[in-house]
């Protein structure tokens, strides 16, 4: 029988171990080491290298489990147990010199996310959950915030990049939410705007088009936090929906209907 809770401290400390190699990488990468995938998705060794650390350590952990990784590192798949990895989860600031960008990895069970950890390197904050926990930023409990006027919000998103199937739509509600928030914040990273919302530095975080491993460690750690976590449809396809909203209980109706409203 797995320990989850071992299990998800044994997460951490590998995520902590990749991130110090990431950081140690920061000043050595060069433009020549930037690879293009596709519009906009930029790699290089630091994340190829990065998840092959953490698909060797994790493998050792469960040896049955598969892998749904960025980098794709391992096509294993598992029965029951899938890791959900993203080495490195705002490569693009990482390339540009830009401080946000984090570790992620999710273990799951089934269909359910049951362990989440994202690890903000530059500011050496460690964020996770196992099924059934509270949420923790390096061993502190954390929880959303109970803001419930969007007059008091801070808003996080990710502007489009690639896929602009929805971009007036998604222009227009940021004009109104820029006429009746506090402000909209684009830090560059998805599980870190996830794990914002779960201690509840940001109120609302959406986004679409992200992948399963940008979102489903932040996600799980929000949603142990006290977040709603669903897709455009208010519905619970956000894993790999590519559409995702993560909300305070006390905004989810008046925000839910702007979403509604601009992007279904
Ligand atoms: P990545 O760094 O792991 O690719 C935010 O919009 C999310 O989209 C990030 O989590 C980031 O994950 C991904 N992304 C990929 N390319 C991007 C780009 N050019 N600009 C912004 N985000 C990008
Ligand atoms: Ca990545």
């Amino acid at each position: 029988m797995i320990s989850l809770e071992l299990l998800c401290q044994d997460v951490v400390e590998l995520c902590r171990e990749v991130g110090i190699f990431i950081k140690m990488e920061e000043s050595k990468v060069h433009r020549e080491d930037i690879e293009t995938k596709s519009k906009n998705s930029l790699v290089s060794y630091v994340d190829k290298t990065a998840e092959q650390r953490l698909v060797a350590n994790l493998a050792k952990f469960i040896p049955e489990a598969g892998f749904i990784a960025e980098e794709g590192t391992s096509d294993k798949v598992g029965d029951v147990y899938n890791w959900i990895i993203d080495p490195l989860d705002g490569t693009t600031n990482f390339l540009h010199g830009v401080p946000t960008y984090s570790v992620s990895v999710a273990l799951k069970r089934n269909d359910e996310v049951v362990i989440g950890v994202v690890y903000e390197v530059n500011r050496d904050e460690c964020f996770y959950a196992w099924e059934g926990s509270d949420a923790f930023l390096n061993g502190n409990k954390i929880e959303t915030n109970s803001t419930s006027n969007l007059s008091d919000s801070l808003i996080a998103t990710g502007f489009p990049y690639y896929d602009y199937t929805h971009l007036d739509g998604y222009f227009e509600l940021l004009k109104n939410l820029a006429k009746n928030t506090r402000g909209i914040r684009r830090i560059g990273s998805a599980a870190v705007d996830l794990v914002y919302m779960a201690c509840g530095r940001f109120d609302v975080f959406f986004e679409y088009s992200l992948h399963a491993w940008d979102v489903a460690a932040g996600a799980f750690i929000a949603q142990q936090a006290g977040a709603v976590i669903e897709d455009f449809k208010g519905e619970g396809n956000w894993l790999f929906g590519k559409e995702i909203v993560a909300i305070n209980p006390q905004l989810r109706v008046e925000f839910s209907n702007l979403i509604k409203k601009h992007l279904n």
